[in-house]
C-alpha cells in the first residue's frame, strides 16, 4: 500500500521532466546574448568580431519574439536605430537591462533593424526579419550573406534536467515492477 503514492509521485515527476525537456527540441532560438566584457571599451574583443550582441546579425521570421539576455556584469540597453539617428529608440528601447536580466521585443514586420546600446555606443547589432532579398542599405557590417540561424537551435539540456529525467525513468521502472503483481482492473 505504501508503494502506490510513491510510484504515483515519481510517475508525475517523470511527466514533468518530459514536458520540461520536450519543448526544447526543434525550437528555433531567437535569443541574443549580450557578451561579457562588452561594456569594457570600444576596443573590447567582441567589438572587433562584431558580436557583443550574439548572434549578430540574427535572422528571424516575422512575428518572432527576440529575447536579449544580459550575460555581462554591467547594465546595457537594446535601443532601435543607430547612435546618430534622431529616431533612435522609437521602435524599441529596453532601458537599462541589468546583469542577468532580459528584454523582449516582437518583430511583426519584415525588414532590417539596427540597434545599439546607449551606454556603450560601440555595441551594435542587427535583426533581420524575413528573407534577406537584397543587401541591406543601412548595414553597418560587411556581412551580406546571413547564414540560416538554425545553428542556434540547440536543445537546452541542463544537467539538472538530465538527472531528473534519469531518476524519473528509473522510478517508473521500479513502479511498474512493483505493481505488476497486483491486479488492478
Ligand atoms: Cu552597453
Amino acid at each position: 500500500m505504501k508503494s502506490k503514492p510513491f510510484g504515483a509521485l515519481f510517475g508525475l515527476l517523470a511527466l514533468v521532466a518530459i514536458l520540461g525537456v520536450a519543448p526544447a527540441f526543434g525550437q528555433t532560438s531567437s535569443e541574443v546574448d549580450i557578451q561579457a566584457g562588452a561594456g569594457s571599451g570600444a576596443t573590447a574583443a567582441c567589438v572587433t568580431t562584431s558580436n557583443c550582441f550574439s548572434p549578430n546579425p540574427i535572422t528571424v521570421a516575422p512575428g518572432t519574439e527576440v529575447e536579449w539576455k544580459n550575460g555581462d556584469t554591467t547594465s546595457h540597453t537594446v535601443t532601435s536605430g543607430k547612435v546618430t539617428d534622431d529616431s533612435a529608440g522609437s521602435l524599441f528601447d529596453s532601458g537599462l537591462i541589468k546583469k542577468g536580466a532580459e528584454f523582449k521585443f516582437t518583430f511583426a514586420n519584415a525588414g532590417t533593424f539596427d540597434y545599439f546600446c546607449t551606454v556603450h555606443p560601440w555595441m551594435t547589432g542587427q535583426v533581420i526579419v524575413g528573407a534577406a532579398s537584397t543587401t541591406p542599405s543601412t548595414n553597418t557590417t560587411t556581412t551580406t550573406t546571413p547564414t540560416p540561424d538554425n545553428t542556434t537551435a540547440v536543445p537546452e539540456f541542463g544537467p539538472v534536467a538530465s538527472i531528473v529525467l534519469a531518476i524519473a525513468v528509473m522510478s517508473m521502472v521500479v513502479f511498474v515492477a512493483k505493481t505488476r503483481g497486483i491486479p488492478k482492473f
